[in-house]
Order: C-alpha cells, then sequence, then structure tokens
C-alpha cells in the first residue's frame, strides 16, 4: 500500500495542500509561532472568520477557508498546555489530531500538514508529542479513507528526525 504519511522541514504556510491544521489557542483570534504565521499568509479575513466561531476547547478542531494561503482550508485546533504529562496531555494531543482528521474526512480534504501541535509556547516535549502525534493518525486513518496523504510539517530538524525515525519504525 502506498504511504500516506510524510514528514518534511519547512513553513506550513507555504504547502499548497486541501488543508493546513494550525495549533491555535482557545479564542481562535490569532497569537504568535505557527497560529501568527499562518494569520500573516492568510490575511485579515481569516481573523474576521475566526471572530464567528465562538473560540474552542482544547483538543477540539474548526475549520475555516484558507484565504491568501496556498492551503484551501485551515484546521484550527488546540493543544494542551504541558504540565508535566499526568494533567491529561497525551489524551488532549491525540484529540486534537483525531478531531483534525475527522473533519479533514467530512470536507473532503484529501492532503492534509499538521505542525507540530504544543511543542512550541505550549512546551510540550518534542520526542512524546510525535510519538502520539504518528500513533493517533496512523491509528486512525484507516476510517477516513478519503484522507490520501498526511504530512507532518517540522520546523525544526530536530522535529524532523524524529519523525523520520518513528515513521520509518512503522514500516514493514
Ligand atoms: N510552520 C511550521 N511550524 C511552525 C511554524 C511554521 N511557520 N512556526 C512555528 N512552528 P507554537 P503551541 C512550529 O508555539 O506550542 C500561539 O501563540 C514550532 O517550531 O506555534 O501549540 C497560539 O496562539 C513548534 O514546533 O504552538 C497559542 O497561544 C510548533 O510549530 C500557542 O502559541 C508549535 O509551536 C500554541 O502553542
Amino acid at each position: 500500500m502506498r504511504t500516506r504519511l510524510h514528514a518534511l522541514q519547512g513553513d506550513i504556510t507555504t504547502l499548497a495542500l486541501d488543508a493546513i491544521v494550525n495549533a491555535a489557542n482557545n479564542s481562535l483570534l490569532g497569537g504568535g509561532g505557527v497560529d501568527g504565521a499562518i494569520h500573516r499568509a492568510a490575511g485579515p479575513a481569516l481573523l474576521q472568520e475566526c471572530r464567528t466561531l465562538g473560540g474552542c476547547a482544547t483538543g477540539d478542531a474548526r475549520i475555516t477557508r484558507g484565504y491568501r494561503l496556498p492551503a484551501r482550508h485551515v484546521i484550527h485546533t488546540v493543544g494542551p498546555v504541558w504540565r508535566g504529562g499526568s494533567d491529561g496531555e497525551p489524551a488532549l494531543l491525540a484529540s486534537c489530531y483525531r478531531r483534525a482528521l475527522e473533519l479533514a474526512a467530512a470536507h473532503d480534504i484529501a492532503t492534509l500538514a499538521f505542525p507540530c501541535i504544543s511543542t512550541g509556547v505550549y512546551g510540550y516535549p518534542g520526542h512524546l508529542a510525535a510519538a502520539t502525534a504518528v500513533a493517533t493518525v496512523s491509528a486512525n486513518l484507516a476510517e477516513f479513507e478519503g484522507v490520501v496523504e498526511v504530512t507532518f510539517c517540522c520546523y525544526s530538524r530536530n522535529d524532523l528526525a524524529l519523525y523520520r525515525a518513528l515513521l520509518s519504525e512503522g514500516r514493514p
């Protein structure tokens, strides 16, 4: 079977896919990191649409158009703040990936890229977050046949190495 999971290093705002995922906060009204980069690249109409959504719970996701981005849609999800790992963080992070895939499938999105959710300002250790990301997407992809290709878009070389190792371990 064709591999449906990939990792690359780069700026997620440059990817011309059906959707990119944003690591947002509960307000969905923008912020720093990848959220700031996505809002800058999409232009002010993205913020206008986000204002109509009424925020988003941690572990949940919302979808908007992509506006000036090369991606057609943005799926905004809110990762957990890392508080040591025993405050439900792994389940909440897994829920971000799962909910984003559900929304993608519901909107006929075939190609989708994730950033390393929660691993910046929110402090989630990169290796733990990568393991949860790969395990969750791998476990759920069979259910969403329309989602043909998932890209893990790593900003750092270190994250790319983590994902490459996890993805090649999963191959026969
Ligand atoms: N493309 C891909 N990945 C990126 C980019 C980019 N252009 N820019 C940063 N990253 P963060 P969080 C990576 O802090 O930890 C915001 O203020 C970055 O290297 O963006 O979920 C929100 O509004 C890291 O690996 O998100 C929230 O308040 C990853 O994206 C809060 O930060 C996530 O880092 C969310 O924190």
